[in-house]
């Protein structure tokens, strides 16, 4: 079976070992020759940041580090065992940005990145490269090999009196944790990218379609801003079933209700399916729609089911992904 998954980060790197699981392929590291199966993960790379000179990516580096074991399992990003001279040298220096973590292990996967890319390989073809070593087991793509970067306006009170900037989205999530109220976020550089290589015809040619519960906004949102992504949604054979990242009105992790605000949608399950909205109207995009016991709700077009949806272990996050296939009306 075919299985395109749209993903962020965190939710969507654990989504994915579940989805691994549930076609009975091994958790981590790659999948046996023989396997029918075929998982292809759309990864968002809005988040995608500069520093000190590198190029990091952090949605892929999670995905990547997560379906090879390497992840540090507690914050959920970066390098199990990790150190951080370099860090620390860094800050001796006084050298700024002072208020984003990389570690010793991560940077090499910068530096490598970094250099293929000055060289002039597309990220595609670079992230394949990495994934040479780590071995996810499922087919990383970037959105897109084009520069895009998401950026969120907030209040600047040295710029007077309702005066505003754009900081970028690392900016605004990691060192102000979302604090300052989001006017608005935006994928700076989306009208000029191009899908992947290979992601339209991944997602035309899928058995099944699943938006992982990742961030709506900033996750999802951003691939879905990929000028061709969203008309491959809507007419693709295969059904599309999303997975709600919202549980009783709130994130499971993370700040996702502050960049939903920012785009006027309500934090519930209900209200984030209603914003995906059902391909059979003129402009959504789900068939499915998956949320937590309790959440049931009305979505107009869409076939809403409740089941748990916390990825509590991969077991559970494997039964998670039976019942979006279930939905689907797919057999692993
Ligand atoms: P990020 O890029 O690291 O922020 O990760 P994603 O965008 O892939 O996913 C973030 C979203 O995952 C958050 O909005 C959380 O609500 C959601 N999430 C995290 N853990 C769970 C879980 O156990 N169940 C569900 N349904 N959603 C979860
Ligand atoms: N998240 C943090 O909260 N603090 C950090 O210092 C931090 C560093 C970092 C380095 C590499 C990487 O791949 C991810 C990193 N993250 C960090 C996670 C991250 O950037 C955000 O959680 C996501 O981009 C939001 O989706
Ligand atoms: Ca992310």
């Amino acid at each position: 079976m075919k299985v395109v998954v749209l993903v962020g980060g965190v939710g969507g790197a654990r989504f994915l070992l579940g989805v691994k699981s549930a076609l009975g392929l091994p958790l981590h590291g790659d999948a046996p020759e023989a396997a029918p199966h075929q998982i292809t993960a759309v990864v968002n790379t809005g988040d995608d940041v500069q520093m000190h000179g590198l190029q990091i990516c952090p949605d892929l580096d999670t995905c990547m580090y997560t379906l090879s074991g390497a992840i540090d399992e507690e914050k959920g990003w970066g390098r199990a065992a990790e150190t951080w001279t370099v860090q620390e040298e860094l800050a001796a220096y006084g050298v700024e940005p002072d208020w984003f973590g990389l570690g010793d292990r991560d940077i090499a996967t910068h530096l490598v990145r970094t250099r293929m890319l000055r060289a002039g390989y597309p990220l595609s073809t670079v992230t394949e490269a990495l994934s040479a070593r780590w071995r996810p087991g499922v087919r990383l793509l970037p959105m897109s090999d084009d520069r895009v970067e998401t950026h969120v306006v907030i209040d600047d009170p040295g710029a007077g009196e309702g005066g505003r900037r754009a900081v970028h989205f690392q900016e605004w999530w990691v060192r102000h944790r979302a604090a300052p109220t989001a006017h608005a976020i935006g994928p700076v550089g989306i009208d000029e990218a191009t899908p992947a290589p290979g992601l339209l015809d991944a997602v035309k040619e899928a058995d099944v379609v699943l938006f992982a519960p990742s961030n709506p906004v900033v996750s999802i949102g951003t691939i879905l801003a990929v000028p061709g992504v969203r008309e491959a949604l809507r007419e693709t054979t295969a059904p599309v079933i999303g997975v709600s990242p919202i549980i009783a009105g709130r994130p499971l992790r993370g700040m996702a209700d502050a960049c939903l605000s920012a785009i006027g949608v309500e934090s519930t399950a209900e209200a984030v399916g209603r914003h995906y909205g059902s391909r059979a109207a003129e402009e959504g995009l789900l068939d499915g729609w998956l949320v937590h016991t309790g959440d049931e709700s009305e979505v107009p077009g869409v076939t809403v089911r409740a089941v748990p949806l916390l990825m509590s272990s991969p077991e559970a996050t494997s039964a998670m992904v039976q019942a979006a296939f279930d939905l689907a009306g797919v057999r692993a």
